[in-house]
C-alpha cells in the first residue's frame, strides 16, 4: 500500500530533472574515431570496452566548469521540484566521494571535488528535492556486479559479494553523508533476487524513512511505480507514477544528438503524464566539463516560464477520469474543485470550445493567464444521461500558447456520465 503522507511532496511537484552525468560524457557517444549507436551513458556495454580501458578516463574527468548552483537554479526556473541525479550509473563509476571504492570522482579524477555534497547545498537554497539514481544491479565494474560478461565470466558472479562489498556500503553513504534525500532512484533489477530489493528497501527505512524509492528496486518494493523510458500509459492511472524521459535521444551526453524536442512537445507531454496522474521526470545530459548543453537549458526555461502563469494546472493534479470522447482542443488536467482545459488548438473562428456529460456544474471560467477576467459561457443540464454541457467563449487569441489554460470552477468532484 502506498504511504499517502511520505508521497505528499512527490505527488504535489509534478515535475522534476533528471541528470545523467558521468564518465561517459567524455567520449560523448564516440569511441575510437566512430559514432557508437544508442544511449550515450551505455557506450562502454555497446563497444564491449574493457575496465581497465574504461577506467582510464576517469584520469581525464575534469569538469571545472561544474556549478552546482546553475544546475539548481536551471531545475528551479523550470518550474521542477526534484533532482534525480546518477550517483552510480551501470558503469560502476561513483559521482560522489565513496569511502568503499576508489573508483570515484574524488578519488580517481583531477577534479577532487565531490559535486554531490554542492548539489546538496544548492538544492537547499532553491527549495528542490535531491534524489540520487543508483544502479544497484548493473555494475560493469565490479567482478560480481551484473552484465559486464566480456571482462568478468558470469558463471563465477556471486552477487552477494558485490553487494556486500560495493551496493550496500555505497547506498547507505549516500544516505548518510547529503542530508535528507528525496529518494533512491534504482534501475534495471535485472536478475537480482527477491532479498536485495528486500534489503534496500529495509536500509532505506533504517537510514532515511521518508526517503522514496521507485520500483525499478525490484519485486514490488517500491513506493511508486516507474513507466518505461519516454512511455505513457495510454488511460489514466490511479495510483503514484513517473515516467523518466529524454530532452534529445540520449540519456548520457552525446556531442552528436541533436534531436531535441519542441518547446511545445515537452509542455504537451507534461501536460499529458500530468493529466493521467503522473510526474515527469525529465533529463539533461551535461558534458564533460560539467555544462548542462544550451539546448536543453533553453528549452527548459522556457517550459518554466509557461508553467509560472500555468502552475495551477501542473503542481498537485490528481489523474483526470478518462473523457469519454476524443478532445478537438487538446487536454484535461485536474485537481477536485478544478477542470483545466489546456487549449493546444485554438478555436480560431468562432472561439468556442465545449464540453459535454460533465455531471458537477461549473461555477466559474477564467483563464489562468488572466484570472481576474471572468469568461462567458453557457450551461445547459440535459436530463437522459444527468448531465451539463458547456460551451466557454475564448479570446480571440491564445494567451500563453502553445496551451493556454481555461480553468473551470466545479461545484462537486469531478465525474464523466455514461455514453
Ligand atoms: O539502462 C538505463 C538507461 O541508461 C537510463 O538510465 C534509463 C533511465 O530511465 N534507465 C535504464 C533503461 O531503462
Amino acid at each position: 500500500m502506498y504511504d499517502v503522507h511520505k508521497l505528499d511532496w512527490w505527488n504535489e511537484a509534478k515535475f522534476g530533472m533528471f541528470i545523467h552525468w558521468g564518465l561517459y560524457a567524455i567520449p560523448a557517444g564516440r569511441w575510437k574515431g566512430k559514432e557508437v549507436h544508442g544511449i550515450g551513458e551505455w557506450i562502454m556495454y555497446r563497444e564491449q570496452i574493457p575496465f581497465k580501458e574504461y577506467s582510464q578516463l576517469a584520469k581525464e574527468f575534469n569538469p571545472v566548469d561544474f556549478d552546482a548552483d546553475a544546475w539548481a537554479k536551471l531545475a528551479y526556473d523550470a518550474g521542477m521540484k526534484y533532482i534525480v541525479i546518477t550517483a552510480k550509473h551501470h558503469d560502476g563509476f561513483a559521482m560522489f566521494k565513496s569511502y568503499c571504492d576508489p573508483y570515484n570522482i574524488v578519488d580517481a579524477t583531477p577534479f577532487k571535488r565531490d559535486p554531490m555534497k554542492e548539489l546538496a547545498e544548492a538544492c537547499k537554497k532553491y527549495g528542490l528535492k535531491l534524489c540520487f539514481y543508483y544502479s544497484q544491479a548493473q555494475d560493469w565494474a565490479h567482478p560480481h556486479g551484473l552484465n559486464n560478461f566480456w571482462d568478468y565470466d558470469e558463471d563465477k558472479k556471486d552477487f552477494s559479494i558485490y553487494y556486500k562489498e560495493k551496493c550496500e556500503p555505497q547506498l547507505r553513504e549516500l544516505l548518510t553523508n547529503y542530508g535528507p534525500i528525496g529518494l533512491i532512484w534504482c534501475d534495471t533489477p535485472m536478475t537480482m533476487a527477491y532479498e536485495y530489493s528486500k534489503k534496500i528497501r529495509d536500509l532505506i527505512a533504517e537510514l532515511q524513512p521518508n526517503c522514496l524509492l521507485n520500483s525499478r528496486v525490484g519485486h514490488n518494493f517500491g513506493d511508486y511505480k516507474s513507466m518505461g523510458d519516454n512511455s505513457i500509459p495510454s488511460r489514466s492511472y490511479n495510483m503514484p507514477w513517473e515516467t523518466p524521459a529524454t530532452l534529445n535521444d540520449t540519456w548520457g551526453y552525446k556531442a552528436g544528438d541533436r534531436k531535441w524536442k519542441p518547446v511545445a512537445q515537452i509542455i504537451r507531454l507534461l501536460v499529458d503524464i500530468n493529466s493521467k496522474g503522473g510526474n515527469y521526470l525529465l533529463n539533461v545530459g551535461p558534458d564533460a566539463k560539467g555544462v548542462i548543453p544550451q539546448e536543453s537549458a533553453d528549452i527548459l526555461r522556457q517550459v518554466g516560464q509557461w508553467l509560472k502563469v500555468n502552475e495551477d494546472a501542473i503542481r498537485n493534479t490528481v489523474a483526470c477520469p478518462d473523457y469519454p470522447y476524443v478532445l478537438n482542443f487538446g487536454a484535461m488536467t485536474y485537481k477536485p474543485g478544478k477542470l483545466f482545459l489546456h487549449v493546444f488548438n485554438w478555436p480560431d473562428e468562432d472561439h468556442i470550445i465545449h464540453l459535454q456529460m460533465l455531471r458537477p456544474r461549473v461555477t466559474k471560467a477564467y483563464l489562468l493567464a488572466d484570472p481576474g477576467k471572468e469568461l462567458n459561457y453557457v450551461q445547459t443540464y440535459t436530463p437522459g444521461n444527468m448531465s451539463y454541457r458547456v460551451r466557454i467563449q475564448l479570446p480571440e487569441q491564445p494567451l500563453t500558447p502553445p496551451d493556454t489554460v481555461v480553468c473551470l470552477e466545479l461545484d462537486s468532484p469531478l465525474e464523466w456520465a455514461e455514453l
